[in-house]
């Protein structure tokens, strides 16, 4: 089945907040932000301002009538600044005018006095001064300090990894409108519809009942608006509340770019020990996570990079440490894989610090350490049906490694400017929000007297695809096509107490409560065609024995099978509760049963360097990927070239820059460089590994959204790999992004000149 939107999209036609028809009387908001990193809020004056033209209203902290706070795990976060500022960036204040343009225009006329305070923008250093969000986490298992007497060889060192913009194409934004009782409805562009509702409904002082989210589709999230919708939802709904008109806020590109947080950087030490057969015996690692002036989802990104800090690996002595720290950026995010690729790189490169010392190539020690059935992870969830083995060895089989490598290494003999590097990228991810309640959804189904079907659940569909793969486990469980189904806006009021869609997990919790309801519905229909014995459909005799030997109703039969049941007053529509059985965790011991299960695959990443220029490009990123059974192969091969590219990325290209007055140098498309058509891999095989999926994913078809972003891992390794070529025996430091510019300066270390550079917070 072709995924749903592309068409719409296409043709323009699809509507996200910023298209929707605006109502007569619409104001538009502006917001004012901190231009400061840090200090104290010592006056604000609006008197220029309320007199531009078309303004109307300018709201701040005291105007909110219910708690100015919308911190999710912690409450630390104003919805508008409130004494200090934490952040450059940080809205302020709210400016309400007849227009988009007379609201921007004012917010030059507005006065602040801030006495400025001391700027963090260094995790290590926020540590040092105790700045921390949360206190420290610990995931052990066995001894690893007893351990490092049994390893043959022991290598510490230092990796760096930056930050990521998200750059969903559609930018941040919400249309909120008064509704009659004092109510507002809201249309946002969220991943978690209940995240707003419930913090608009705090901020206002009113019920959760009296507000209304709904969401059409997003166009991209990437995490980014998982909690970091809400600050517009709860601005916009402000607005509305307070002056009884609907408000439209929508963020340009670069006051996005300002505002949200980002990925989380962070810097690591780690020590890995292994024996004389290469066999990893023990892994220490300490995270420095920058977490930016406010919770948001740092502690559950940090927890996430913790169960994700032995990769794909059995180590049986591991202890890893995170610490989640305070410093003056803007909140940092969820961003696809959630804290888990930023663990997984530092293992990588604990890997490939040992194989480069030892001489002996890093997947030679990656594939002697994969994990293995029944091998525990560091938090006791032993890998069942576990894949990671056969998708290294189908990768070598289809691929082949040695090939690979003598090819490459006859290239670089025979290359002076060019030389390229390889390297293989295994990955594992897992699959269930580590937070258990969340692990739960709903689904509302009605079947129509003309045979149609109105789907609702909590999945939002962000261009992932997931309202298709709603509609085929609709069809599927009740036998018919797929066109007689519409999967709804998402909206609190059919669907309530929703999770976020992240997480991955968003198809099988959503999907899975789709089939519960729509299997009741099929039972309920075949026992009224059964209790009618026979049903005569213009001249069409069909006896129960008929209807139960075909299973479901035919597509034929359907439209009259439903309408006769409406006359014999059944009831057509049914609600289901899905929750991820068997889920277990416990955040005091750092054990249990956190996931669904897991999802494995394996990727070759090929780069060519021009050593002259320190440019690079991608020859090939070929991927064996665990994707159970498939749903919907054009979907899923979408997401692991969307994710794989991204991974990319964010590994050589992307690289965020602040000032060391916390501000973002890095602000728009200009000096933030993205992969384009010019930067992905030229070919991008994906083999499907043959398994027989979960039971615990829908319809057996493992979920697809973050785990391949971790192969963009390889591509850093890959380039490194080539330098090295050029220049053996050179030692890389372990920081990506890889940007040209430090592939230059790594290919002629002695030449180029120390940079005066500005200060790279790339932790
Ligand atoms: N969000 C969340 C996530 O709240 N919990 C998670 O475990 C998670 N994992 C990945 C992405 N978003
Ligand atoms: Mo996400 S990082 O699954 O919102």
């Amino acid at each position: 089945m072709n995924h749903l939107d592309p068409v719409r999209h296409v043709r323009g036609e699809s509507q996200y907040v910023d298209d929707i028809p605006t109502q007569r009387g619409t104001l538009y908001a502006a917001v004012f932000e901190s231009p400061l990193a840090h200090g104290k809020l010592l006056s604000l004056d609006f008197s220029a301002a309320l007199e531009q033209p078309g303004v109307v209203r300018i709201l701040t902290a005291a105007d909110i009538p219910g708690e100015n706070q919308i911190g999710g795990i912690v409450p630390d976060e104003p919805l508008l600044a409130e004494g200090h500022v934490h952040f450059r960036g940080q809205p302020v204040a709210l400016v309400l005018a007849e227009s988009e343009h007379q609201a921007q225009a004012a917010l030059a006329f507005i006065k602040v006095e801030i006495e400025p305070r001391p700027i963090l923008t260094d995790p290590r250093v926020a540590a040092a001064q105790g700045e921390l969000i949360v206190p420290p986490r610990t995931f052990r298992l066995g001894d690893s300090a007893a351990a490092w007497s049994q390893c043959a060889h022991v290598f510490e060192g230092v990796a760096e990894s930056g930050g990521q913009e998200h750059l969903y194409i559609e930018t941040q934004g919400a249309y909120a409108y008064p509704t009659e009782m004092g109510g507002v409805r809201i249309i946002s562009s969220t991943q978690g519809p209940t995240a707003v509702q419930r913090h608009t409904a705090h901020v206002l002082g009113i019920g959760m009942h009296q507000i209304e989210v709904d969401v059409t589709r997003l166009g991209g999230g990437f995490g980014g608006k998982e909690d970091q919708a809400t600050t517009w939802g709860a601005l916009a709904a402000l607005g509305a509340y307070v002056v009884r008109r609907p408000v439209k806020l929508v963020l340009d590109r670069m006051a996005d770019m300002r505002m949200t947080g980002k990925r989380h950087p962070y810097s690591s030490d780690f020590r890995i020990g292994l024996d004389a057969d290469l066999r990893i015996v023990a892994y220490e690692v300490t995270f420095y996570q920058n977490a930016g002036a406010a919770a948001d989802l740092s502690p559950a990104v940090l927890e996430r990079t913790l169960f994700h800090a032995t990769n794909t690996y059995f180590i049986p002595n591991v202890t890893a440490t995170a610490y989640s720290c305070r410093t003056n950026l803007p909140p940092n995010t969820a961003f696809r894989g959630f804290g888990g690729p930023q663990g997984m790189f530092v293992m990588e490169s604990a890997i490939v610090k040992a194989a480069e010392a030892l001489g002996v190539p890093a997947s030679t020690i990656q594939r002697r350490n994969l994990l293995r059935e029944n091998d525990l992870f560091s938090y006791r969830q032993p890998a069942e049906m576990c894949n990671a083995e056969l998708s290294w060895d189908t990768a070598d089989r289809i691929y082949d490694l040695e090939q690979s490598r003598a090819a490459i290494a006859a290239f670089n003999a025979g290359n002076e400017q060019f030389k390229k590097g390889l390297s293989v990228m295994p990955i594992c991810f897992g699959i269930s929000f580590t937070k258990t309640p969340m692990n739960q959804a709903r689904a509302l189904v009605h079947i129509y007297t003309d045979g149609t079907v109105g789907v609702s659940t909590g999945a939002v569909e962000m261009g992932q695809g997931v309202n298709t793969k709603i509609a085929q486990v609709a069809a599927r469980t009740l036998g018919i096509s797929p066109n007689r189904i519409k999967v709804e806006s998402t909206n609190t009021t059919r669907v309530a107490n929703t999770s976020p869609s992240a997480a991955s997990a968003t198809a099988d919790l959503n999907g899975k409560a789709t089939q519960m309801a729509c299997e009741v519905l099929r039972e309920r229909l075949l026992q009224h065609a059964c209790n009618e014995y026979t049903l005569n459909y213009e001249g069409l005799e069909i006896t129960n024995e008929q209807v139960l030997a075909a299973g479901v109703p035919a597509d034929t039969i359907w439209e009259k099978l439903v309408s006769s049941a409406y006359w014999k007053r059944v009831n057509l529509t049914e609600n289901a509760h899905y929750a991820t059985p068997d889920l277990h965790f416990d955040p005091t011991t750092n054990q249990g049963y956190p996931f669904a299960y897991h999802v494995y695959g394996t990727a070759y990443t090929t780069v060519t360097v021009d050593c002259l220029r320190g440019t690079y490009a991608f020859d090939a990123v070929q991927i064996v990927h665990d994707f159970g059974e498939s749903m919907n192969p054009a979907i899923d091969q979408g997401q692991i070239e969307g994710g794989a590219v991204q991974g990319i990325g964010w590994m050589t290209l992307e690289e965020l820059i602040y000032n060391e007055e916390g501000r973002l140098l890095t602000n728009s498309l200009n000096s933030y460089k993205i992969p384009d058509l010019y930067s992905v891999p030229r070919h991008m095989p994906v083999h499907f590994l043959d398994t027989p999926g979960h039971p615990r994913a829908i319809l057996r078809s493992k979920a697809v959204g973050e785990p391949p972003l971790m192969y963009g891992i390889g591509a850093y390794f890959a380039v490194r790999d080539a330098i090295r070529a050029f220049r053996p025996g050179h030692e890389i430091d372990f920081s990506a992004p890889i940007t040209p510019e430090k592939v230059l300066l790594n290919l002629y270390p002695s030449a180029v000149p120390a940079p005066v550079a500005p200060v790279v917070v790339s932790a």
